[in-house]
Protein backbone atom coordinates (compact mmCIF):
# COMPACT_ATOMS: atom_id res chain seq x y z
CA UNK A 1 0.00 0.00 0.00
CA UNK A 2 1.21 3.62 -0.95
CA UNK A 3 0.95 6.39 1.69
CA UNK A 4 0.90 9.91 0.81
CA UNK A 5 2.15 11.88 3.59
CA UNK A 6 1.77 15.85 3.90
CA UNK A 7 3.36 18.69 5.89
CA UNK A 8 3.33 21.75 5.67
CA UNK A 9 6.36 24.72 5.32
CA UNK A 10 5.89 27.32 8.18
CA UNK A 11 3.38 30.17 8.58
CA UNK A 12 2.17 33.14 10.57
CA UNK A 13 5.67 34.30 11.30
CA UNK A 14 6.91 30.47 12.99
CA UNK A 15 10.20 29.23 12.01
CA UNK A 16 9.02 25.73 11.82
CA UNK A 17 6.20 23.51 11.38
CA UNK A 18 5.88 20.65 13.54
CA UNK A 19 3.82 19.10 11.03
CA UNK A 20 6.28 18.75 8.25
CA UNK A 21 9.13 18.05 11.28
CA UNK A 22 7.23 15.02 12.47
CA UNK A 23 6.39 13.75 8.72
CA UNK A 24 10.10 14.19 7.57
CA UNK A 25 10.91 12.12 11.16
CA UNK A 26 8.84 8.80 9.92
CA UNK A 27 10.04 5.66 8.32
CA UNK A 28 10.13 5.11 5.14
CA UNK A 29 8.01 1.79 5.76
CA UNK A 30 4.93 1.62 8.36
CA UNK A 31 2.97 -1.90 8.60
CA UNK A 32 1.97 -2.32 5.34
CA UNK A 33 2.05 0.78 4.60
CA UNK A 34 5.32 2.73 2.03
CA UNK A 35 5.69 6.04 3.15
CA UNK A 36 6.05 9.03 0.92
CA UNK A 37 6.39 12.47 2.18
CA UNK A 38 5.64 15.79 0.50
CA UNK A 39 6.20 19.02 2.12
CA UNK A 40 3.08 21.31 1.04
CA UNK A 41 3.17 25.60 0.73
CA UNK A 42 0.61 27.08 2.89
CA UNK A 43 -1.01 28.59 0.10
CA UNK A 44 -4.73 28.41 -0.52
CA UNK A 45 -5.01 26.64 -3.50
CA UNK A 46 -1.91 25.29 -4.67
CA UNK A 47 -1.22 23.52 -1.45
CA UNK A 48 -4.11 21.11 -2.53
CA UNK A 49 -3.53 21.25 -6.21
CA UNK A 50 0.48 19.71 -5.63
CA UNK A 51 -0.77 17.36 -3.19
CA UNK A 52 -3.36 16.01 -5.67
CA UNK A 53 -1.05 15.59 -7.88
CA UNK A 54 1.78 13.92 -6.43
CA UNK A 55 -1.44 11.18 -5.10
CA UNK A 56 -2.22 11.01 -8.26
CA UNK A 57 1.27 10.49 -9.88
CA UNK A 58 2.00 8.28 -7.01
CA UNK A 59 -1.39 6.24 -7.36
CA UNK A 60 -1.27 6.49 -3.74
CA UNK A 61 -4.06 4.04 -1.97
CA UNK A 62 -3.91 6.35 0.95
CA UNK A 63 -3.72 10.41 1.64
CA UNK A 64 -2.92 11.09 5.30
CA UNK A 65 -2.12 15.49 5.54
CA UNK A 66 -0.95 17.07 8.54
CA UNK A 67 -0.85 20.50 9.64
CA UNK A 68 -0.27 22.39 13.04
CA UNK A 69 -3.37 23.97 15.21
CA UNK A 70 -1.63 26.60 17.55
CA UNK A 71 -3.56 26.08 20.89
CA UNK A 72 -4.79 23.08 20.78
CA UNK A 73 -3.38 20.75 23.50
CA UNK A 74 -4.24 17.27 21.75
CA UNK A 75 -3.19 15.63 18.85
CA UNK A 76 -6.75 15.64 16.30
CA UNK A 77 -7.92 13.63 13.80
CA UNK A 78 -10.42 15.98 11.53
CA UNK A 79 -13.64 14.57 11.09
CA UNK A 80 -15.19 16.93 8.70
CA UNK A 81 -14.24 19.31 5.72
CA UNK A 82 -16.26 22.06 4.49
CA UNK A 83 -16.37 24.20 1.51
CA UNK A 84 -15.03 27.41 2.42
CA UNK A 85 -12.07 29.28 2.97
CA UNK A 86 -11.96 32.72 5.32
CA UNK A 87 -8.27 33.46 6.41
CA UNK A 88 -7.59 35.90 9.81
CA UNK A 89 -3.72 35.69 8.12
CA UNK A 90 -2.64 36.11 4.85
CA UNK A 91 -1.46 32.86 3.13
CA UNK A 92 2.24 32.65 2.53
CA UNK A 93 1.30 34.09 -1.41
CA UNK A 94 -0.09 37.22 0.56
CA UNK A 95 -3.99 35.81 -0.33
CA UNK A 96 -6.86 36.49 2.58
CA UNK A 97 -9.97 34.92 0.95
CA UNK A 98 -13.19 36.08 3.28
CA UNK A 99 -16.00 33.53 2.83
CA UNK A 100 -15.41 32.38 -0.35
CA UNK A 101 -15.94 28.49 -1.57
CA UNK A 102 -13.19 26.35 -2.35
CA UNK A 103 -15.16 24.86 -5.20
CA UNK A 104 -18.34 26.74 -6.26
CA UNK A 105 -21.14 24.62 -6.75
CA UNK A 106 -19.36 21.25 -4.96
CA UNK A 107 -20.89 19.64 -1.80
CA UNK A 108 -21.22 21.91 1.53
CA UNK A 109 -18.76 19.21 3.17
CA UNK A 110 -17.19 15.98 2.75
CA UNK A 111 -16.45 13.44 5.96
CA UNK A 112 -12.85 12.09 5.91
CA UNK A 113 -12.74 8.58 4.52
CA UNK A 114 -10.09 7.74 7.33
CA UNK A 115 -10.93 5.94 10.25
CA UNK A 116 -10.91 8.40 12.53
CA UNK A 117 -12.04 6.67 15.56
CA UNK A 118 -9.66 3.71 15.25
CA UNK A 119 -6.90 6.33 14.62
CA UNK A 120 -7.82 8.19 18.07
CA UNK A 121 -7.76 4.95 19.40
CA UNK A 122 -4.32 3.92 18.24
CA UNK A 123 -3.25 7.40 19.40
CA UNK A 124 -4.68 6.85 22.68
CA UNK A 125 -3.18 3.47 23.50
CA UNK A 126 0.72 4.92 22.83
CA UNK A 127 -0.44 7.48 25.73
CA UNK A 128 -0.55 10.73 23.47
CA UNK A 129 -3.61 13.38 23.76
CA UNK A 130 -5.85 12.74 21.37
CA UNK A 131 -9.19 13.70 20.09
CA UNK A 132 -11.33 14.33 17.47
CA UNK A 133 -12.12 17.21 15.97
CA UNK A 134 -15.19 18.42 14.24
CA UNK A 135 -13.78 21.39 12.66
CA UNK A 136 -10.57 22.10 10.73
CA UNK A 137 -10.73 25.11 10.44
CA UNK A 138 -11.35 27.69 7.52
CA UNK A 139 -7.45 28.16 6.47
CA UNK A 140 -5.34 26.07 4.39
CA UNK A 141 -5.49 23.00 6.13
CA UNK A 142 -9.10 22.72 5.40
CA UNK A 143 -8.40 23.40 1.75
CA UNK A 144 -6.39 20.76 1.59
CA UNK A 145 -8.63 18.38 3.15
CA UNK A 146 -11.49 19.10 1.46
CA UNK A 147 -10.12 19.15 -1.92
CA UNK A 148 -8.39 15.96 -1.74
CA UNK A 149 -12.37 14.23 -0.25
CA UNK A 150 -13.97 16.26 -2.91
CA UNK A 151 -11.30 14.97 -5.77
CA UNK A 152 -11.10 11.46 -4.28
CA UNK A 153 -14.40 11.14 -3.94
CA UNK A 154 -16.63 7.96 -5.63
CA UNK A 155 -12.59 6.72 -5.60
CA UNK A 156 -10.89 3.78 -3.48
CA UNK A 157 -8.19 6.40 -2.52
CA UNK A 158 -8.63 7.42 1.14
CA UNK A 159 -7.97 10.21 2.38
CA UNK A 160 -7.86 12.82 5.33
CA UNK A 161 -6.59 15.10 8.12
CA UNK A 162 -4.66 15.30 11.42
CA UNK A 163 -3.64 18.48 13.04
CA UNK A 164 -1.16 18.52 15.60
CA UNK A 165 -0.16 20.90 18.76
CA UNK A 166 2.89 23.16 18.90
CA UNK A 167 6.72 22.18 19.46
CA UNK A 168 7.96 23.26 23.26
CA UNK A 169 9.78 26.47 22.13
CA UNK A 170 6.66 27.37 20.01
CA UNK A 171 3.99 28.44 22.00
CA UNK A 172 1.32 26.66 24.66
CA UNK A 173 -0.01 24.23 25.18
CA UNK A 174 2.74 21.58 23.21
CA UNK A 175 3.60 18.35 22.48
CA UNK A 176 7.78 17.45 21.89
CA UNK A 177 8.11 16.12 18.70
CA UNK A 178 8.68 12.65 19.56
CA UNK A 179 5.70 12.58 20.45
CA UNK A 180 3.73 14.08 17.69
CA UNK A 181 5.90 11.53 15.39
CA UNK A 182 4.46 8.83 17.30
CA UNK A 183 1.45 9.60 17.19
CA UNK A 184 1.52 10.11 13.15
CA UNK A 185 2.93 6.57 13.56
CA UNK A 186 0.18 4.82 15.49
CA UNK A 187 -2.07 6.05 13.46
CA UNK A 188 -0.98 5.16 10.26
CA UNK A 189 -0.66 1.78 11.90
CA UNK A 190 -4.56 1.62 11.41
CA UNK A 191 -5.08 3.13 7.55
N1 LIG B 1 -1.81 24.92 9.78
C1 LIG B 1 -2.69 25.83 9.09
C2 LIG B 1 -2.20 25.87 7.67
C3 LIG B 1 -0.86 25.22 7.68
C4 LIG B 1 -0.74 24.59 9.01
O1 LIG B 1 0.18 23.87 9.38
C5 LIG B 1 -4.17 25.47 9.23
O2 LIG B 1 -4.55 24.89 10.26
O3 LIG B 1 -4.95 25.77 8.35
Amino acid sequence: MKLLITGFEPFGGDAVNPSWEAVQALPEQVGHHQIYKLRLPVVFGQAADLAIAEADRLHADVVLAIGLAGGRKAVTPEVIGINLRNAGIPDNAGLQPHDDPIIPSAPAAYFSTLPVRAMKEAICAVDIPVALSYSAGVYVCNDVMYSLLHHFADTQVRCGFMHVPYLPDMGTPSLPLEKITAAIKAAVGVL
